[in-house]
């Protein structure tokens, strides 16, 4: 009797403790921001009150991209359930969906209409189109997932501000990705066309959830077999796929597939047979893939082939491609050149050789530029070309993969870099987005859409046009190598459909659906987001420098590489230390890349005693004992950026460990364990990088400075054969 009652009480404690813990069960993060995970408290017993019906009988003809709005939107009031919906009762909340055409002449715009009609609760998806109903139902997962109750969601209008909301791969066919840190590519060359790995439909949901329409599927370092028929056919069956997700497929082209794959003699791009070539493959993809997006071109740069090796313009190459695509599709013609044999500041490289092309690129091309002028560093100003060219589609591109931030180690949240060069001014006027003016827009206040913009911001100069990023997805259970790296590709997601969103909203409905919706631990969360990517400029780039990591893959510290074959290529072409002073001079006196931007951006950042010092060293030279801001020469200062570094990081670890009773036990470990390393390398950058900066001033270490453990030589002689990506 006793021993059963034992056991009855030992299986109910058992019992209860699973309970308990059933919110914090391990979770290896593949569901992303889409878990779903149940609803607490009185935020459950809304929605079990609510017993929402999604009802079946959706607007006529019921399209592959309704059914899946329809069942995403099932799957995920059940999951916030608990697992199971709420018997449907005669009070039961309706959910209805209007959802337009399946022409694809939508916009994608949608309307979720709470009401009450005869004490009957209701609430109206409507779109403008089906991919709009698809965009609602994530919307109302979205909302519903932070805790919101369901007759309270939002009555607005939402709708993507840019059109092309793109995801680029640097994926290679062979599984490699280029500056990918999340294992292999996700892309199964190998199986497809036959079989399609579940995992695709994985990545089109993601996507979708958060407005991306456009994927590049491989690397602009592109391979030219890429565009054989063989794997059209592979590419066909992507497209298959994420058609009903409203994903168009993309391909990276190289310019000189002409002679590669097509046996001729050039690839010129006004040689007749070269025209054709590129038509009749282009008809080939499209008869295939009728809805193919069109062609990303990486072209004379960095050892690609292009126009200029026949003497032409990027202009030139990039019409005749656009010619060969027509009206179906689009050519995205990257502006990230500089050359070996140019003296001039890598920084003005682009600007120099585009500005002269305004206006003579056609029609269905789209110039797209890197958020700042250098390589995706820690931090850039914004690029000078935005603003500078008002006859051509410009679009931004950003890189989600932290190549020069980490790389999957540690953590940096980049929406606030983005959001840096979105909202930056250019001081130069564009022309308003002559799209359909809203009546009923969400976005801020009406303008009237004629009326030119004096001085445009980056966000409204690429608003017509949109915003490409560099995956960072890979093989990775969890997608992108760290817990937190998923948070850059859902907030890329989130800014190119509206770029007024800001940093700390995105991170909050981030960590809100992945880690926990309690409203301090949330809050607490993002205020970690909001800071990494300053900590990590702080201790590999600060006050304004910029490319000083090791060579080749990227990582740790290397301001001593100074032998390189192409001087832009060393990190001390751009510090430029010396036994005075160290830092890059644009102004007048320098290279003269500060005269690139308008004359009023530029002025503030003419005055060495008045700059924004994250940006002091970019911009100028100064001596080792110039006194900034607050006293400090730049020595002292420097050597504190890297101690504040650590100890904002230290803190971080802290409130990271307070969080633990939030979180589930497997995620909780791993990002404590990103963070550990995260802790370890910034020592090591500090340490590595003062030792240089020593031995070229011969200063002794400021006062209060931590000695610094090992020789200068040790960590010139660190090797990282093991790093990925390269
Ligand atoms: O930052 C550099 C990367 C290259 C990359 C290049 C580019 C795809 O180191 O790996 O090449 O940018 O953007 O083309």
């Amino acid at each position: 009797m006793m021993r059963g009652r034992g056991l009855v009480n030992r299986l109910a404690i058992a019992i209860a403790a699973i309970l308990l813990a059933a919110p914090l069960r391990a979770e290896d993060g593949y569901a992303l921001w889409l878990r779903h995970a149940p609803l607490e408290g009185e935020a459950l017993a809304d929605l079990r009150a609510a017993a929402p019906v999604v009802m079946g009988d959706l607007t006529d003809p019921v399209s592959p991209t309704l059914v899946i709005a329809r069942d995403e939107l099932r799957r995920g009031l059940a999951a916030l359930q608990g697992g199971e919906s709420a018997a449907p009762r005669p009070d039961s909340v309706t959910l209805v969906f209007r959802c337009g055409t399946d022409k694809g002449d939508g916009d994608n715009g949608f309307l979720l209409l709470p009401m009450t009609i005869e004490n009957h609760r209701t609430i109206q998806i409507s779109a403008s189109d089906h991919v709009g109903c698809l965009y609602a139902s994530y919307k109302l997962l979205r909302e519903l997932g932070q805790g919101t109750r369901l007759m309270a969601i939002p009555r607005r209008v939402d709708y993507p501000v840019m059109p092309l909301r793109m995801l680029n791969h640097w994926d290679n066919p062979d599984g490699h990705v280029e500056r990918g840190y999340a294992g292999r590519s996700i892309f199964d060359w190998w199986h497809l066309p036959e079989k399609l790995d579940p995992r695709m439909i994985d990545y089109a949901r993601a996507n979708a959830s958060i407005g991306i329409n456009g994927v590049v599927v491989n690397n602009v370092n592109a391979k030219a077999f890429m565009l054989e028929a063989r794997y059209i056919a592979k590419l066909k069956r992507l497209a298959d796929a994420w058609r009903p997700y409203g994903i168009r497929v993309f391909l990276s082209a190289r310019f000189s597939a002409p002679m590669e794959i097509g046996g001729l003699a050039t690839a010129d791009p006004l040689d007749p047979a070269v025209e054709a070539w590129w038509q009749a493959k282009a008809d080939e993809i499209y008869a295939s893939i009728p809805d193919f997006g069109g062609f990303l071109v990486k072209a004379n740069s960095e050892g690609q082939p292009g126009p200029q090796d026949y003497g032409r313009s990027h202009a030139e190459g990039a019409n005749m491609l656009a010619a060969a695509l027509g009206e179906r599709g689009t050519v995205i013609w990257r502006a990230f050149v500089y050359k070996a044999e140019d003296s001039i500041d890598r920084t003005m490289q682009a600007y120099a050789e585009f500005v002269p092309l305004d206006g003579q690129f056609a029609d269905n091309v789209i110039v797209q530029v890197k958020n700042g002028p250098l390589d995706f560093q820690p931090r850039e100003p914004f690029h000078p070309l935005f603003g500078a060219m008002p006859n051509t589609r410009l679009m931004l591109e950003a890189q989600i993969t932290r190549e020069y931030l980490g790389q999957a180690t540690g953590m940096a949240y980049l929406a606030p870099t983005w959001e840096e060069v979105l909202k930056a001014n250019t001081g130069r006027p564009a022309a308003r987005d002559r799209r359909e003016p809203r009546i009923w827009s969400s976005h801020g206040p009406e303008v009237d859409p004629n009326e030119p913009i004096a001085s445009a911001t980056v966000a409204q100069v690429v608003a017509p046009v949109g915003m490409a990023g560099v995956a960072n997805t890979g093989s990775d259970r969890n997608w992108t190598g760290t817990h937190f790296d998923q948070a850059n590709w859902y907030a890329f997601g989130r800014l190119a459909w509206n770029p007024s969103l800001s940093s700390e909203d995105i991170a909050r409905e981030w960590a809100a659906q992945t880690f926990t919706r309690d409203p301090e631990a949330t809050r607490r969360i993002s205020a970690m987001m909001l800071a990494s990517r300053d900590l990590v400029a702080q201790y590999t780039a600060p006050l304004g420098l910029a490319h000083l990591m090791g060579t080749g893959h990227h990582y740790g510290p290397a301001p001593w590489v100074c032998d390189l074959e192409r001087p832009e290529w060393n990190p001390c072409y751009y510090h430029r230390a010396d036994k005075e002073g160290i830092g890059f001079d644009r102004t007048e006196n320098g290279s003269g890349a500060l005269a690139q931007y308008a004359p009023g951006v530029a002025a503030q950042w003419a005055d060495p005693a008045t700059i924004d010092e994250d940006y002091l060293l970019w911009f100028h030279r100064v001596r080792w004992d110039h006194r900034i801001k607050g006293g400090d020469t730049l020595w002292e200062r420097l050597s504190a950026e890297y101690a504040w570094a650590e100890i904002g990081l230290q803190a971080r670890m802290q409130g990271w460990e307070a969080l633990r009773g939030h979180i589930d036990p497997e995620r909780h470990a791993a990002v404590a364990a990103d963070m550990a390393r995260e802790l370890k390398d910034a020592r090591w950058w500090r340490d590595a990088s003062m030792a240089y900066w020593q031995s070229i001033n011969g200063l002794p270490l400021p006062a209060g400075a931590r000695p610094i453990p090992e020789s200068l030589e040790a960590y010139k002689a660190r090797s990282f054969p093991e790093a990925p990506g390269q």
